[in-house]
């Protein structure tokens, strides 16, 4: 029987749904007797590697686990279920890993490049043996079959820590190695009965149920196959050395993501709408003639059918937006819960779900806090959970800690962090790549010889054409305009612990017309982590121009971003995913194909 272990940690959802979805079963773990009865065992390892091997230890299930690796049956580690297996780690000093493997797990360099790594990396097979693990070594010679060998490399990763690959020490452990920045690090290891990647295939598309579907049918039991493999000699497809050299480009690609606006519609149903600048109703028209806005809902379809519809066509991450959130308490709002249920049984990328993010109080008066609300979404296969309107509010907190005159909230004294904000807590919970905040600005447009508030002069922008505006943040979908700049958003949410920026424009939303770019560039100037730019998408030519460093401003920092998003162009059909790949890949950018 094979067995999942789940000590606990977080969200084990989506790995659950994805054997399911393979035609397997299981059992969950509930004592450490059971690992006896195993003949196979899944062990996912959600958190921090500290937290995962303490919870292992006063569960009391570090030893049986150990003996369970020591009797030759499968084993499959992911994510901190890989890390585990290495001796020790720098994210929890003084705590001992199983040792089964040699190493140690050690932060990336962040110097250079943004961390958590977060997003998709090649996996680059270095044994022959992988190909028994889902990983495909070579494509068969042709150049269609070499393409289809590719798409299959290319895995969902959420990191900040990771084991250096060691060409000596981990000769017979290394499966395939990834590189992130120059740092070239173990993605795969295979020794014996134990199997684990650092990158989540239950988020990595077909290429990733490839995978667990390869590990689930080796026989359960001691694993002759598994042994067989490892001993080969000549087993290497280059030298461990060679192995090791970092090339010029690592394997990140830029990640498209697809966003659904979901809300009820005025019969109680919930769809997928999407307006121009954030109104979603269609014109209303007065005696045949087209008035200003104020008719239905605009219905563009249903959140699942079509969510599932870009997942299978290669879309890197969906997200939904609850955007009638400020309206009702998301805890009570079950159709959202459910619809993420059912998005995260059949949707194998990582799902993104925003709107109502924030402290509420149920009708009982119970309150709920931002955690909780975030906790349901992550039960229900939510990977990130996207706050807007109270980001703003959290913001305002710190930039009202500032001496007269400071207007920068990342110089919020220490104090001013209280730990109280939604955005502090699931990031201490959940980690900093679980929680994205959702900017909503507006231009403020200034007129001839009008001065841009002082607070705000970080965020002006001056057009070719002699235009000046700034921009002002807004919540509630837009309904107000608060007196913070995008670029104190983005560095306040920062420091309180966002791992990544959605980017939205209320006057390019819906439009067709391209990116804001100068929006991109002042949140990109001023921040460092992950940002998605959205709004505005008409063409596959806009993703590859929001991809390509042209920074414009003398000391302004290379534009281009991680991810980009669209709505209005998917919904409607104009623009297919593969289409802005394309584009993409004849740019010269690294992107992920899906694969039939
Ligand atoms: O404030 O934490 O409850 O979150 C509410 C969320 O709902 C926010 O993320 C906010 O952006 C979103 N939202 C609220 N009202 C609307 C609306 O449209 N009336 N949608 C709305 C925002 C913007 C993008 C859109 C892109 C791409 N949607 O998500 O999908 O602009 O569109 P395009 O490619 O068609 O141009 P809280």
């Amino acid at each position: 029987m094979l067995y999942l272990l789940d000590y606990g940690a977080g969200n084990v959802r989506s790995l659950a749904n994805s054997i399911r979805k393979l035609g397997y079963d299981f059992e969950w773990v509930r004592h450490p007797d059971d690992l006896k009865k195993a003949s196979k065992l899944l062990f996912p390892g959600v958190g921090a590697f500290g937290q995962a091997l303490t919870s292992l230890r006063t569960q009391g299930y570090a030893e049986p686990l150990k003996e369970y690796i020591a009797s030759g049956r499968p084993y499959m580690g992911i994510c901190i279920g890989m890390q585990a297996l290495f001796e020790s780690s720098s994210e929890a000093p003084g705590i001992q890993g199983l040792a089964v493997l040699p190493g140690r797990v050690e932060r990336f360099d962040s110097e250079k490049k943004t961390v958590p790594h977060m997003g998709w990396n090649r996996a680059r097979p270095v044994r022959k043996s992988a190909e028994a693990y889902g990983l495909p070594v070579s494509g068969g010679g042709g150049e269609a079959e070499e393409e289809h060998a590719e798409s299959r490399r290319h895995f969902y990763f959420v990191h900040s820590y990771r084991v250096a690959f060691d060409p000596q020490l981990h000769s017979s452990c290394a499966l395939s190695t990834t590189q992130y920045g120059n740092e070239v690090y173990l993605s795969a290891v295979q020794q014996g009965n134990v199997f684990a990647t650092q990158f989540h295939p239950e988020k990595s598309g077909r290429a990733g149920l490839d995978v667990l579907r390869a590990w689930l049918e080796l026989p359960g039991g001691p694993s002759e196959r598994a042994a067989a493999a490892a001993a080969q000699p000549d087993d290497w497809l280059l030298s461990p050395t060679q192995a090791a050299i970092p090339r010029k480009k690592d394997g990140l690609t830029k990640r498209i993501v697809a966003c659904l606006d979901v809300r009820s519609n005025d019969a109680g149903d919930l769809v997928v709408t999407k307006g121009e600048s954030y109104d979603v109703r269609e014109k209303a028209t007065t005696s045949g003639a087209s008035s200003s806005s104020g008719g239905d809902v605009r219905n563009l379809g249903k959140p699942v059918d079509l969510a599932l519809r870009y997942y299978l066509s290669g879309a890197d991450e969906v997200t939904f937006l609850n955007i009638t959130s400020f309206r009702s308490s998301a805890l009570r709002d079950q159709p959202m819960l459910r619809m993420t249920e059912l998005a995260a049984a059949s949707i194998f990328v990582p799902l993104t779900i925003g709107g109502g993010i924030k402290d509420t109080v149920d009708p009982d008066g119970t309150g709920r806090s931002a955690k909780e609300v975030a906790e349901a979404y992550f039960r229900a296969g939510a990977d990130k959970v996207s706050i807007g309107s109270e980001a703003v509010s959290a913001v305002e907190g710190l930039l009202a800690s500032l001496p007269e005159g400071e207007y920068d909230p990342a110089k919020a004294p220490k104090t001013a962090l209280t730990g109280g904000t939604g955005i502090e807590q699931i990031s201490r919970n959940y980690g900093a790549q679980a929680v994205v905040v959702s900017i909503d600005p507006r231009r403020v447009y200034l007129s001839e010889g009008e001065e841009v508030p002082a607070a705000h002069a970080w965020s002006l922008v001056s057009s070719a054409e002699g235009q000046r505006w700034w921009y002002a943040c807004t919540t509630k979908g837009g309904r107000e305009t608060r007196d913070v700049d995008v670029v104190q958003l983005a560095r306040g949410v920062e420091l309180l612990g966002a791992g990544e920026l959605l980017v939205n424009s209320i006057d390019a939303d819906g439009q067709g017309k391209g990116f804001d770019r100068d929006l991109i560039e002042l949140v990109r100037r001023y921040t460092s982590v992950p940002v998605i730019a959205s709004s505005g998408a008409g063409k596959a030519a806009h993703f590859e121009e929001i991809f390509s460093p042209a920074p414009r401003r003398e000391g302004w920092k290379q534009g281009s971003v991680e991810a980009a998003l669209a709505a209005g162009i998917f919904h409607r059909g104009e623009v297919a995913i593969d289409e802005v790949k394309e584009a993409c890949e004849g740019a010269g950018l690294v992107v992920r194909r899906e694969h039939d």
